[in-house]
């Protein structure tokens, strides 16, 4: 008996036994390995045995280093940061990376999390209003959102306000004027452009500490990345 994949027949029974033979895996385990052509062992192997050391260089991704400088002089000065997030997990989870790693820093960082309802989505000129009579921040940090914010961008900035703009959706070309990290970004040298938004807050935590220290945001991080549903790979 062969096994279907769109309209083909790649492999066979004898190849699912095989890597269940191989890898010790359950038949369920190496048919789904199969059927999202994780094929080569070299695949399997980081797939099965995933190792920190496989994680991508976060300065790969355009403004990094800007990005990385900016906040670093924030917590030098003791600067007011707010995290703009968002209400689905993603969004709360990308909020909490952030703000745990800056608050372990002595930073008095706040989060503003919309409501669905009353607020909608992402960088709007009321939320922003709030944020900025509320928290009086001197930096704000979208995470899960805010690079459809071009023209809320300019507004904060208008008062005085920088911004850092750290996202995963789709670009608009009209890009907000300020630093930005956005998983896809057209023509950044990182190699995967499918992270969720905590996994893009995961790389920014990466780049302003190390491997160790992000660690602890791992587990919220995969969370966050089946309930976005982005692909469980890199
Ligand atoms: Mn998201």
């Amino acid at each position: 008996m062969k096994y279907k994949k769109n309209g083909h027949y790649p492999y066979t029974v004898d190849n699912i036994n095989a890597l269940v033979e191989k890898y010790k895996i359950s038949t369920d385990v190496a048919e789904i390995l199969l059927e999202r052509g994780i094929a080569t062992d070299a695949e399997i192997d980081k797939f099965l045995n995933p190792k920190l050391s496989n994680l991508h260089d976060p300065f790969l991704f355009n403004d990094m280093d800007k990005v990385v400088n900016r906040i670093r002089q924030a917590l030098n000065n003791h600067e007011k940061i707010l995290i703009f997030g968002d209400y689905d997990v993603d969004g709360i989870t990308s909020s909490y990376i952030l703000l745990d790693y800056l608050k372990s820093q002595g930073c008095s960082a706040d989060v503003f999390l919309p409501n669905r309802y009353s607020d909608g989505y992402g960088l709007t000129r009321d939320a922003v209003n709030y944020v900025i009579e509320t928290f009086h921040p001197s930096l704000i940090i979208t995470v899960d959102c805010g690079i459809s914010g071009h023209d809320e961008v300019e507004y904060i900035k208008s008062k005085g306000i920088d911004v850092i703009v750290t996202d995963h959706h789709d670009c608009p070309e009209l890009l907000p004027n300020c630093l930005i990290i956005d998983a896809k970004l057209p023509g950044q040298r990182y190699p995967f452009s499918e992270l969720c938004g905590a996994g893009v807050a995961l790389k920014l935590v990466q780049a302003l500490s190390n491997i160790d220290t992000m660690r602890k945001y791992l587990p919220v991080c995969a969370i966050a990345t089946v309930s976005d549903i982005v692909p469980l790979i890199d």
